[in-house]
């Protein structure tokens, strides 16, 4: 059905419940038989006063709206310290992550760092080793870029079977935030790399300063393309679970490498093989031999409503089938929605185009017939890639895996509405 057709049906279903409010039609299941009183009666909001200005200097959200939150697995680690949350993603529109129920992976809890105790050395292959301080780096030029950072580890508990029932179990270690920071680049010119001679096979070490410092490797390449060392995430300071004074953005690469409470970067001519990049953060293939250096998130996408947590609450008619879609690769060109389980797919519309590395929202404006559904999304990337099913993806990287999985998602949608986490071949 093309869109112009689609329109004035949503419009007339509208309309009819619209005016079956006032009394006069009584047709469909939204209309309510009997005069609504939140129509007909004075209401005490509108009679009495509300809070004052200086009730909440900091603001959280309403209290409808507290069961949107972090929330953990709490089988999946053996205690909270070295644990991780997810962001309900299920209960999130447009694009940006609120700092305030965004995902955290700690391996050593979450530190408290005051900017006046805050120091970062660059050391190494540097012309001049420095110790910046936190008002050091407010000294250089900023930017500005919203990018997605997901632990590689996302959907990981799926690969043997569907898993846990919850778009916020099985996709939310992720988040996307609009960060505020000076360029790597900026910072090692001012260190100087002249004494690291050809730049080409050269790494820098990264490392944060809680207790178990969470170092990594990365090659210089990337370090002085687009990484950030940033100090604000949507505006405001970033919140000590997410490395307050300062976090390293690493846009597109798994979330392990996005260092948090920042304090060394080492310039070396050779990456550290660090415990992050050896016995974690690699890929055992179905012959036992690990894949390593795989740094890039694939294109990868989901639908967060209808989902297990986000039922369809009406019944047939219109329905807008909503998700996100990301490439660490750069900019999302498309994404398809299927409702039969990949058997025929449609075109879903882009909130707006994407942002390189960067959530973008898709929405398909449909019908429900009110059957049941087996729902999935496919993202495509600028660079012709296309996610791949769940059985292409095991075919090359077998069943030993936990990193790096972006498979294709199927929710099955029952005629109640309700959504399940399912695997179909
Ligand atoms: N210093 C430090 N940096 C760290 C970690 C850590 O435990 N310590 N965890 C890493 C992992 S595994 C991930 S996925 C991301 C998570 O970032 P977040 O807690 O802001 O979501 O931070 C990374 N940076
Ligand atoms: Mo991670």
């Amino acid at each position: 059905m093309d869109d112009a057709l689609k329109a004035p049906s949503r419009r007339a279903f509208l309309k009819g419940s619209a005016a079956a409010v006032a009394g006069s039609v009584a047709a469909g299941a939204a209309v309510a038989a009997e005069p609504d009183p939140l129509i007909t009666e004075l209401q005490d909001w509108a009679s009495s006063l509300g809070e004052g200005v200086d009730e909440t200097p900091y603001g959280l959200p309403i209290k409808y709206e507290d069961d949107v939150v972090r929330r953990n697995v709490p089988w999946l680690t053996a205690d909270p310290i070295s644990s991780i949350n997810f962001t309900p993603i299920h209960a999130l529109d447009g694009t940006i992550t609120p700092q305030g129920c965004a995902f955290e992976r700690h391996h050593s809890g979450a530190i408290e760092l005051s900017k006046p105790d805050y120091r970062l050395m660059i050391n190494g292959l540097v012309d001049q080793e420095l110790v910046f301080t936190y008002a050091d780096l407010e000294r250089f030029p900023r930017e500005n870029h919203v990018y997605f950072c997901e632990c590689a580890a996302n959907t990981g508990m799926e690969w043997a079977g569907a898993q846990l029932n919850g778009v916020q179990f099985t996709h939310g270690m992720i988040h996307n935030m609009e960060y505020t920071g000076v360029s790597l680049r900026t910072l090692l010119n001012e260190a100087g790399l002249g004494a690291a001679g050809d730049l080409k096979d050269k790494w820098v070490y990264v490392e944060g300063a809680d207790a178990s410092s969470n170092g990594r490797s990365i090659p210089m390449e990337k370090a002085l393309d687009d990484v950030l060392v940033a100090f604000k995430a949507n505006g405001e300071a970033l919140r000590k679970e997410h490395g307050y004074p300062v976090r390293l953005v690493v846009p597109g690469w798994e979330g392990n490498m996005w260092v948090k409470w920042l304090r060394r970067i080492e310039v070396t001519d050779m990456a550290v093989e660090s415990r992050e990049e050896t016995s974690k953060y690699t890929d055992v293939l179905a012959d036992g031999i690990a894949r390593k250096w795989t740094w890039v998130m694939d294109a990868k996408s989901v639908i967060t409503s209808p989902s297990p947590q986000s039922p369809i609450t009406h019944g047939p008619g219109p329905m807008v089938i909503s998700g996100l879609a990301w490439s660490g690769h750069g900019q999302i060109t498309r994404v398809d929605v299927s409702k039969d389980g990949g058997m025929t797919w449609e075109t879903a519309r882009l909130g707006r185009q994407g942002d390189t590395k960067a959530l973008t929202r898709f929405y398909l404006d449909t019908e429900w017939d009110g059957e049941e559904m087996l729902l999935q999304a496919r993202a495509m990337d600028e660079t012709g890639y296309v996610q791949p099913t769940k059985a292409q993806l095991r075919e090359v990287r077998g069943e030993n895996s936990i990193y790096h999985n972006n498979c294709i998602q199927t929710w099955h949608v029952k005629t109640n509405g309700e959504a399940e986490n399912v695997e179909v071949s």
